[in-house]
């Protein structure tokens, strides 16, 4: 066997099925290793695709997705989708070809130092030097992508390593499971004494419990301690568009126990006046770094009533395991803030050619209620801040507190292949559709059917809004877009398109582009507005 081939059957014994990739000199062998151990190839139209796909398989997977790239540019492009995946607590392992290690500082075709390029955006980066340990490398990439707070992995795969003959085949007694950090009674009877103690106590979880078995943890946390339990994984952290008025009871909180949640800018590290000056935190995190930084954010040791390193999913499972059931009006009361949404999205309305964003909202609502299984995926960008406001589905994907744009579109593919029997709906900006419309064309060879619902204002709105505030109407400038016909290019690519600019054709468009059965664009022309302000 090649090493190629020890790292194929080591992956296929993971129980990954697909790599999510673009082809190149240094990893042909993968692929042909492929073959034999099963695994399906993904190509994409660019490696930061590859990224994100493999980002949203781990989220909605909860194993790692695994992205293969070749060296040096290949690699180099792949990089930015990392910080999206790191961000967002996602368990993901890179692979990307390199340089054979026998041609080192001799100047080797598109020889780079990867694992120094990817080191600042990875949980941890490091370059296999041996065919006979790359499986249990690959185990240890693993390992590390889930253990503690997900994120991603990089392992290097130089050529040399790839092609090497390797006798035997260590592949077996190579270990993929991670124990989570244990939670003691201990430790969870003195979170509890503190929450009996609390009037008006929140459990924060950070982006690692944003998926379904983390919402799910979270829903069973608050039934068993009548505490409210929400996830926060939006860039604009308190006024994350989708918690409603959020901001508002988060001021009169008076602890706050952090699950894996970042005292971070999102949380503006936790001072007044968005966070009540004596509010008092408990941080459990499963990084002791994070611990440090939550320490350090909060600054007055006082206000920290416990700091303790735990497993958000493990703490959540003993706490909602020993709590009393309390019930307490302030538990409605956060209910009803995050609920809260003005009245008037209900009804209005935009004029033709400028679609009202909540319009756009209430019609992709209706078609996810309609449908059995659905999976919303959302981008940044002011239309993805009306989208998150006004949608809500079983299973969500966003791009997270990176803060990043451009990876709706792939997360949307990486979906509809971990849930083929969902509806997946994937909502954006004009701006946002132009990093990887030409993934519809991957979408196409792959047969991966979803709705792509793109908010087209010919603008760079996010951006233009703050030259609005910031230098005035009359300095704004360079943030313009055409009115592109994105579903013309859509159907370019092999999809289908619709074009909408009546909010009253939406439902219909949304109906014909679902039972197309191909990978959809629906190109609604919306009115240029500022993302929802928070809500009172
Ligand atoms: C990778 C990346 N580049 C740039 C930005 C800055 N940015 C945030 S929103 C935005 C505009 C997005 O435009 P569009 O997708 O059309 O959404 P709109 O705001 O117009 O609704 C830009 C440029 C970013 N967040 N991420
Ligand atoms: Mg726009």
């Amino acid at each position: 066997m090649r090493g190629a081939d020890i790292l194929a059957r080591t992956l296929a014994l993971a129980g990954v099925k697909h790599l999510f990739s673009l082809s190149g000199n240094h990893i042909m062998p993968v692929y042909d290793a492929a073959l034999d151990a099963q695994l399906d190839i993904v190509h994409v139209r660019h490696e930061a695709a590859a990224v994100h796909m493999a980002d949203a398989w781990g989220r909605l997977t909860g194993e790692p997705g695994v992205a293969l790239l070749t060296g040096g540019p290949g690699h180099a492009n792949g990089v930015s989708a990392l910080y999206t995946a790191l961000a967002s607590e996602s368990p993901m392992v890179l692979l990307s070809g390199e340089a054979p290690l026998a041609e080192r500082h001799k100047g080797a075709f598109q020889e780079m130092a990867q694992a120094a390029v990817a080191a600042p955006l990875v949980k941890a980066a490091f370059t296999a030097t041996s065919a006979a340990t790359l499986a249990t490398d690959l185990a240890r990439a693993w390992r590390q992508a889930k253990f503690g707070r997900p994120g991603p992995v990089y392992l290097g795969l130089p050529f040399d390593v790839l092609e090497a003959k390797c006798d035997a085949a260590p592949v077996e007694g190579t270990a993929f499971a991670v124990k989570p950090i244990p939670f003691s009674e201990a430790a969870a009877q003195a979170v509890l004494a503190e929450l009996a103690r609390a009037r008006r106590p929140l459990f924060l979880a950070g982006p690692a419990m944003g998926t379904d078995r983390g919402r799910a943890a979270l829903v069973a946390l608050q039934g068993a301690t009548g505490v409210p339990a929400l996830c926060m994984e939006s860039p604009r952290g308190v006024n994350d568009p989708s918690l409603g008025a959020f901001a508002r009871v988060l001021k009169e909180a008076d602890l706050l126990v952090l699950l894996g949640k970042r005292a971070d800018f999102t949380l503006r590290y936790g001072q007044a006046p968005a966070v009540g000056a004596a509010c008092r935190f408990i941080v459990l995190d499963p990084d002791p770094e994070a611990l440090r930084q939550a320490g350090y954010a909060i600054g007055d040791p006082a206000r920290l009533a416990l700091a303790a390193l735990a497993d958000p999913f493990e703490a959540a499972a003993r706490l909602a395991g020993l709590a009393k059931p309390a019930r307490s009006g302030w538990a409605g009361e956060v209910d009803a803030a995050v609920r809260a949404r003005p009245a008037e999205w209900a009804t209005i309305a935009g004029k033709p050619g400028a679609v009202h964003p909540a319009e756009v909202g209430r019609a992709v609502q209706q078609f996810v209620d309609a449908a059995p299984e659905a999976v919303f995926v959302a981008d940044g960008g002011e239309f993805g801040q009306w989208a998150q406001a006004c949608i809500s589905a079983p299973t969500r994907i966003i791009n997270g507190p990176a803060g990043a744009i451009g990876s709706a579109l792939p997360f949307a593919l990486a979906a509809k292949l971990a849930r083929p029997n969902a509806s997946v709906v994937a909502l954006l900006g004009d701006g946002t559709a132009g990093f990887h419309l030409t993934e519809y064309d991957t979408a196409v060879r792959e047969k991966l059917d979803f709705v792509g619902v793109i908010g087209n204002d010919s603008c760079w709105n996010a951006e233009h809004q703050i030259q609005l505030r910031a230098y005035g109407r009359e300095r704004a400038h360079g943030c313009e877009l055409l009115p592109t016909r994105y579903d013309r290019a859509v159907a370019g690519l092999g999809g289908h398109g619709e074009h909408v600019e009546r909010g009253a054709d939406l439902a219909v468009a949304l109906a014909r582009a679902s039972k197309s059965g191909l990978p959809a664009c629906v190109n609604v022309l919306i009115e240029r507005l500022p993302a929802p302000a928070a809500h009172a």
